[in-house]
């Protein structure tokens, strides 16, 4: 329904629920605002009066921001009354404000409408209670003086990110916010996500990068603003880098179609790990007879490299791998692409190696990561890509977050989840970690043994079975196996399986009846599940439990592995897997390699390569004698990584490209500087399918160069023909040859910023949710595949009676390559910690922050105790981003059959007072 009136004797129409403001922007007609956002997720208050218009035959104006017109309403933005009552608002609001000229942001929505409204300075006497700058946080600087009370902030925090740490306080003039129970921002829960200060229309709450720290004067004001996407997570967050005299003076969050302007603590405030003085900045060459270890400083590499010229260092890299290749043949050299770097980077990476070296022995991250999802998802519904878009959540009456804790990891995805439960859906997390900040917004719980999803998923899927809740239609139509699946689960009721997994039958009965009769309800899942040796068994279920219930394919239902890395999707599609060429199509099917043979000129190898830890294992046999490493860590994020360090300096020849002298490069024959994300052109695909725009902001610093340049050069000296000038020129070799790239153009992403596979016409949007009406299978039909009970490859016993498990933290990227050099995030959480519930450390008769020895089979460190009651009492956890104390000495390199993916989620551990 429209509803039409007049704004300044001009007919428009506004549709059902818009406000005045919102059909005045829309017609290009500025009203001032400050309490009032147009970002989606925020509420319109209406309580600065900033905005006020002038309605015919209303006695008092209106505040345009929560105003909805009605029919032949006749509204006056512009008129003599409405702009002098504007004026006396900013008046009265400039009187309480710092003076301009040491205002905290010059720049801010309050000083741009005061000058637009002439108002320079106010008539009024101001408040007389300044209130002290709190700089307690190392992100944000809090001069409240400027505050006139908007309540923008509160709900950024707890509508918006729905982190509830801001709350409005006090009466009257000291009506103001405060952290939790007015603590210093420093000492509160805040997790630092920034979207107050982000909303905050007067500088009462800044980045404390941008205000001196001295006198709290500063601006918003850049040189200038380059739109890209946050480097990050797989949520794709799109940002603008704020620029000022070429640097990154702040990020802010824009309005894409994951993020809405959300962003976390890294997005906003880790960038600075680009400026880093650890950066490379010129190819490096080893030393003759330097030795191959881990004692070399990163800030002065020179006792074990020298500089070189990029003439010789490439010549040096693709020289010792061409050697190797000619003296062994081609599969004695092996490549590590990256999920960091851009779609057409990670194309040209699994090109290189096959058509270099003429076989498929590259892979990435993603084998570390969602391969087990993948290997079930690709089985069971024909993609390896979620069925879903993760904002869908707000359309879901029932929520299932397993094994993945996105308030840490994947947190403005976090925030659409915890949003939809304030509007009423259920949230199921099912962790064994209760510690997960997502755990608090759960209506419900399940904190159940670490390795036993499957006999928890099977149980729930036996509920469904016997208390007659299978979509029977659902599955006739769209599936095929379910005898099967039915009879198999008929052994595993819930009271079978409390006492394995430590539920209560109830309980699964209960969340078993929840998700099933839900009318959508959506599975979103992450490394808990993914990296076991049972991994894939893990995903299958959850496929399976989606597939009897009907919970695919429609708005608000769905299955949704949250992809990690910023591009782990896009790299993969892109074909940096051992045994699939771009969009998943297998080495070993002729048709598909004659169809790429065609395209690319060179014979494919039908022979599926090595994956990243059997790549390991072939180096340490002798039949792998080169690498190239481009944008990884895998001498701290392979498991059982002493191991893999052995093996990195067993090699012949290690080629790595990479932004840092990392672990992994300390190990290298050659270094090669390249451009970190900010410094370079090319587009990503993150969790939800959305393939983005990544554009420059920064040349690369010293002689580093763009990673693209590096490769191709890299190519030609290995006698490739390669001649691509640009990223565009690879994206539209990658368009030709992949059917998900059609109707997405270099261009159409240049212009759209964003823009989801599959996309069924040039000017469409691309498709959000799919398969509602086949799956990509012969047949159109799903699979469903049974998993029966295993065990984790190595349990705990006598001498190694604990369980440890590994992952992540908010602050920290996975090996702190990147965010151990950026200044904010390093200073939030400087130090490894192994987390134990408090009563394990009583009967080991030690206190928090006290030092603990954490061993396994494979090795030990030493770290501090970090008290966490949410944890087990039998469960150690370490996240692995510290090489001082690096988890995965510790971890198991046992794999998953079918993914290939190791166990860092559970190995048999000790702890002992160091
Ligand atoms: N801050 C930050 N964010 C990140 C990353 C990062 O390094 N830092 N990395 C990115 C990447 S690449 C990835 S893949 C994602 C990973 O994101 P997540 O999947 O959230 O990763 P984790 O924290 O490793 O593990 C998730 C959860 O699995 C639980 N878990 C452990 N064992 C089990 C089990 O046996 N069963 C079940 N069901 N759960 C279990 C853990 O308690 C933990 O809460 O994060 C991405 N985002
Ligand atoms: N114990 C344990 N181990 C794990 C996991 C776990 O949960 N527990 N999780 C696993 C998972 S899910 C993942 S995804 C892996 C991640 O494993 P890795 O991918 O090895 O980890 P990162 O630290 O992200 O490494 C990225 C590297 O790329 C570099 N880099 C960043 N940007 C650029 C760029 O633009 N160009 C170039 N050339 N280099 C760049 C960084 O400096 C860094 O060295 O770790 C795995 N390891
Ligand atoms: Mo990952």
């Amino acid at each position: 329904m429209t509803i039409r009136f007049t704004l300044d004797g001009r007919a428009v129409e506004a549709r059902e629920g818009e406000t005045i403001w919102e059909v005045a922007r829309r017609e290009g007609t500025t009203i001032p605002h400050l309490c009032h956002r147009p970002e989606p997720g925020y509420r319109p208050d209406g309580n600065c009066r900033a905005c006020m218009v002038e309605i015919e035959g209303e006695r008092v104006l209106a505040a345009s921001c929560i105003r909805t017109p009605a029919e032949g309403m006749a509204v006056k933005s512009a008129s003599e009354r409405a702009r002098t009552a504007r004026k006396l608002v900013m008046e009265l609001l400039v009187a309480d404000q710092p003076p301009r000229e040491t205002a905290h942001d010059a720049a801010s929505p309050l000083w741009r409408f005061a000058d637009a409204q002439g108002v320079t300075h106010a008539r009024f006497p101001g408040r007389d209670h300044p209130a002290a700058p709190d700089l307690s946080h190392p992100a944000m600087a809090v001069n409240l003086d400027a505050c006139i009370s908007c309540t923008l902030c509160a709900r950024a925090c707890r509508e918006v990110q729905v982190n509830d740490v801001i709350g409005m306080a006090y009466r009257g003039d000291h009506h103001r916010p405060v952290f939790d129970l007015d603590d210093p921002m420093g000492a509160s829960t805040c997790v630092a996500c920034g979207e107050c200060v982000q909303a905050c229309p007067t500088g009462a709450l800044m980045p404390a990068s941008i205000v001196d720290r001295e006198t709290q004067v500063g601006s918003r004001g850049a040189d200038e603003s380059v739109d890209s996407v946050c480097p990050y997570c797989g949520v794709g967050c799109q940002i603008s880098y704020k620029l000022r005299d070429g640097t990154i003076a702040y990020v802010e969050g824009r309005d894409g179609p994951a993020n809405e302007s959300r962003l976390c603590v890294k997005g906003r405030f880790g960038f600075d790990y680009v400026a880093s003085p650890q950066r490379l900045t010129v190819p490096l060459i080893r030393r003759e007879g330097a030795p191959k270890n881990l004692d070399v400083d990163p800030t002065n590499p020179f006792t074990h490299f020298r500089e070189a010229s990029w003439e010789e260092a490439l010549d040096a890299a693709a020289n010792g791998l061409a050697r190797i290749r000619d003296a062994r043949g081609g599969r004695a050299v092996a490549g590590f692409g990256s999920a960091k770097g851009s779609n057409e980077e990670a194309y040209l990476v699994q090109k290189l190696i096959r058509q270099a070296f003429g076989h498929n022995n590259v892979d990435h991250c993603t084998r570390l990561c969602h391969a087990s999802s993948v290997a079930a998802l690709m089985e069971g519904i024909g993609s390896g890509a979620v069925t879903a878009p993760f904002n869908d959540a707000l359309l879901a009456d029932v929520i299932v977050v397993i094994g993945a804790n996105p308030t840490e990891n994947h947190p403005v995805a976090a925030t659409y989840f915890k949003q939809a439960v304030k509007s009423g859906a259920k949230l199921v997390v099912m962790d064994p970690r209760g510690s997960t900040l997502m755990m608090r917004h759960a209506t419900h719980r399940l904190r159940f043994r670490p390795g036993t999803d499957v006999a928890l998923l099977n149980a729930m899927m036996n509920v469904v079975v016997t208390e007659g809740l299978v979509d029977r239609d659902y599955v006739a139509t769209h599936t095929e196996g379910f005898e099967r699946m039915e009879a198999h689960l008929a052994a595993y009721t819930p009271e079978a399986m409390a006492e394995r997994c430590g539920i209560e039958a109830g309980t699964i009965r209960e969340v078993a009846r929840l998700y099933a009769t839900a009318e959508r309800a959506m599975i979103f899942w992450g490394m808990g599940v993914s990296q076991h040796t049972h991994g894939t068994d893990n995903a299958r279920c959850l496929i399976s439990l989606a597939l009897m219930t009907g919970q695919v394919g429609r708005p608000g239902t769905g299955l949704h592995p949250l992809r990690g890395q910023n591009n782990v999707q896009g790299a993969s599609d892109a074909g940096l897997i051992p045994m699939v060429l771009p969009d998943y199509a297998r080495v070993g099917d002729e048709a598909v390699r004659a169809r790429f043979e065609a395209a690319w000129g060179f014979p494919v190898s039908a022979q599926p390569g090595l994956t990243v830890t059997e790549i390991i294992d072939a180096i340490h046999a002798g039949d792998i004698r080169g690498l190239y490493v481009m944008g990884e860590n895998p001498a701290m994020s392979d498991p059982d990584v002493v191991h893999a360090r052995e093996a990195l300096a067993a090699l012949e020849h290690l080629v790595v490209q990479d932004i840092f002298l990392t672990e992994t490069a300390m190990y290298a024959d050659v270094v090669l500087p390249a451009s970190a994300w900010p410094e370079k052109t090319g587009t990503v695909t993150n969790t939800n399918r959305q393939v983005q725009m990544g554009r420059p902001a920064l040349p690369p610093p010293g002689e580093a160069r763009e990673d693209l340049a590096i490769l191709v050069d890299l190519g030609r000296r290995l006698g490739l023909p390669w001649d691509y000038a640009h990223a565009r020129d690879v994206f539209a070799e990658m368009a030709r040859v992949m059917p998900s790239l059609a109707n997405i153009t270099w261009e159409r992403l240049e212009r759209e910023d964003a823009v989801t596979y599959p996309c069924p016409a040039p000017d469409a949007p691309g498709q959000a949710v799919v398969f509602g009406d086949a799956f990509p299978r012969a047949g159109g039909k799903a699979l469903f595949v049974p998993a029966g009970l295993r065990d984790p490859a190595e349990t705990p016993d006598a001498d190694f009676p604990m369980v440890l498990t590994t992952g992540r933290q908010l602050e920290h990227w996975h090996t702190g390559a990147m965010t151990r050099r950026a200044g904010i995030l390093d200073a939030l959480e400087p130090a490894p910690t192994a987390s134990l519930n408090p009563r394990t450390l009583a009967r080991l008769g030690l206190g928090a922050g006290e030092s603990v020895r954490v061993e396994t089979r494979r090795g030990a460190i030493v770290l501090d105790a970090r008290a966490d009651a949410a944890l087990q009492e039998d469960m150690v956890f370490v996240p692995f981003a510290y090489v001082e104390a690096a988890a995965n000495v510790l971890t198991n390199s046992a794999i998953d059959p079918d993914g290939k993916i190791p166990e860092f989620k559970y190995c048999a551990a000790r702890v002992v007072r160091a």
